[in-house]
């Protein structure tokens, strides 16, 4: 049978697509380039980055527009997500010692359901960058387990995790999608951030990011992300530690229609 979902959608976006090449005027140099730069994209492995820039936000707005209102709000996953990542022990994400001046963080909130019930065993998947903007696992042959883990839910549905502050992340400008950024005038920067996924049996996965009040890029973001304000965070420390309080809330996933 005919998925007609796979048709709607891809009649749909090459019918807008043709329409741009139709008011631009697109030549075919210029159509033959763009497929040598979408090549180009592939060979570099910044197919997922290329796509996440200019689309990620979109399908976010997507998703919060079909969410339960006190659900928390959604953002960008990025193309940096590693499923394989352990579970943190005590608490405390690995990270590099050669980073200097780098600056503890301590993650910590609860998970609760739409009526504010604490979900207790619930798994957090965090991820952020070093101090200059890497990812472990993906970059510089840094372990997987830098810089990224999983934690669970208390009884309490609280949870915490210990990692560095991360930086501004400028997408590589010696690869195709930063070089094609900086030829349309624009920067390739986004606001340093920290990942969350919340995944929990029943109930929808949640994909957020927490930001810093005083980064410059929070408002103006390579990606066009959405940035939520209840995840943008004024400094706070605490020991020694910047601290980033998140109460997140997650929705049950819908029910089935009876057919
Ligand atoms: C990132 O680290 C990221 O989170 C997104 C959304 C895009 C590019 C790099
Ligand atoms: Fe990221």
């Amino acid at each position: 049978m005919a998925n007609n979902r796979l048709d709607q959608i891809v009649s749909t976006i090459v019918d807008k697509v043709r329409q741009g090449v139709i008011e631009e005027g697109v030549t075919f140099e210029e159509y033959r380039a763009a497929i040598g730069y979408i090549m180009k994209i592939s060979e570099a492995g910044e197919l997922p980055l290329f796509i996440d820039v200019f689309l990620n936000t979109t399908v976010v707005s997507v998703i919060n527009q079909n969410s339960h209102p006190n659900a928390s709000p959604s953002d960008m996953e990025g193309p940096y997500f590693l499923d394989d990542a352990p579970f943190v022990k005590n608490g405390k994400i690995k990270t590099m010692d050669e980073y200097k001046d780098d600056e503890p963080m301590v993650v910590r909130g609860t998970v609760k359901d739409v009526d504010g019930n604490p979900l207790p065993g619930v798994v957090i998947d965090m991820w952020s960058s070093t101090p200059d903007g890497k990812y472990g696992g993906i970059h510089d042959n840094i372990p997987v387990d830098y810089y990224r883990g999983k934690v669970k839910t208390d009884e309490n549905g609280q949870f915490e995790a210990e990692s560095t502050v991360p930086v501004p992340y400028r997408i590589p400008d010696s690869g195709p999608v930063g070089a094609m950024l900086e030829m349309m005038g624009r920067h390739s920067w986004r606001p340093a951030h920290v990942h969350l996924k919340v995944r929990h049996p029943g109930y929808r996965e949640l994909i957020t990011q927490l930001y810093f009040e005083e980064d410059e890029y929070v408002h103006s973001d390579c990606c066009e992300g959405i940035v939520p304000a209840e995840f943008v965070y004024p400094r706070i420390v605490e020991d020694g530690k910047r601290v980033l309080e998140a109460d997140l809330v997650i929705e049950p996933v819908a029910q089935q229609q009876a057919a």
